[in-house]
């Protein structure tokens, strides 16, 4: 992810840093391929068009071309402004688990990586918080969707609830709840059906699970591969049902990084997590300044 944006970049700010002297024109000059970069790393045009114009604003003044190393300034600049867009103003926020049994709905189309996700965040939160969880499958669409959420749970150590064939979504979740609050859990994850596209119909369920289950988060799982259509989902998802966060799968693959960009500033919602391969461990908090840091080719800072 990110390789050829990183690459595009870097040889930007190579050219930039070495050039020793710099005018204001040369610094446009070199934001202009910066945005070029983005938009082909398919970041949208408006984001881009605010980011480039954001750096220009503060480039561009003679305080960094008059400095004795403008084109650091200008590099500097360029990774907090990125740091910016990634993260938006607030602080990265923790899953809200407190007063258990806090539940967690996990939501997006299907394919998404709903599933997988829902077990590689159960697995950190009974390693590395000693939560209690509870597994619950709501998918009364695929014929094997609860099993391979109960197998995940098996594999991890993590409880899932009895498949009762022939009920709905809303009666899962009504027995998730009765489940957990007997069985003393701390977090519930209920991991819903996907569909192709957004529908009525998976909307009107979801809708329904939320209003039963009164999630403490509501996360949208994405294939982080799919770029702006991934920020398109998001804004209907939130905007039908109302997200909490995203987590961004399949960032281990060769995907641009436009979604990963552009999500914050389109939809105002945070990135949680990223999911970087199928095993249950290839999960990240997602660490703006890692990210950032990674694109600029500056490392793991
Ligand atoms: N490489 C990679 N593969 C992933 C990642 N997350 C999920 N997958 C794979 O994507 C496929 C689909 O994942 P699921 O978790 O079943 O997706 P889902 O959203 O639950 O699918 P439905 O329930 O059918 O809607 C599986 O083969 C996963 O192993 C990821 O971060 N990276
Ligand atoms: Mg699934």
């Amino acid at each position: 992810m990110f390789e050829s944006l990183s690459e595009r970049l870097g040889g930007v700010f190579d050219r930039l840093t070495k050039a020793g002297a710099l005018s204001e024109a040369d610094v446009v000059t070199a934001l202009r391929e910066v945005r070029t970069a983005l938009l082909e790393a398919d970041v949208s045009l408006p984001v881009a068009r605010d980011f480039i114009r954001r750096v220009t604003e503060k480039a561009t003044g003679s305080a960094v071309t008059k400095s004795i190393t403008p084109g650091q300034m200008v590099v500097k600049i360029v990774h907090d402004e990125l740091i910016r867009v990634l993260a938006g103003d607030d602080a990265p926020e923790a899953l809200k688990i407190d007063n258990p049994p806090a539940t967690i709905l996990m939501v997006g189309l299907q394919g998404s990586g709903k599933t997988t996700t829902t077990a590689k965040l159960a697995k950190r939160l009974k390693e590395k918080q000693g939560k209690k969880v509870l597994l619950a499958s709501l998918d009364t669409n695929r014929p094997a969707a609860m099993e391979q959420l109960a197998i995940l749970g098996t594999q991890i150590g993590v409880d899932s609830l009895p498949i009762v064939k022939g009920e709905t979504a809303v009666q899962i979740a009504k027995r998730a709840r009765t489940q957990a609050n007997l069985g003393g859990y701390d977090v519930v994850f209920l991991d819903t059906a996907g569909r192709l596209h957004i529908d009525e119909v998976l909307m009107d369920e979801v809708q329904a699970v939320r209003d039963i289950a009164q999630p403490r988060e509501t996360l949208l799982v994405v294939d982080g591969l799919t770029g702006q259509d991934a920020v398109n989902v998001a804004t209907e998802f939130d905007g039908k049902v109302g997200i909490s966060g995203v987590v961004l799968t399949r960032m281990d693959g060769d995907g641009r990084g436009g979604a990963a960009l552009s999500m914050r500033a389109i939809t105002g919602k945070p990135i949680r997590f990223v999911g970087l391969g199928e095993k249950m461990d290839a999960i990240e908090p997602f660490e703006a300044e890692r990210v950032a840091g990674r694109i600029l080719g500056m490392g793991d800072i």
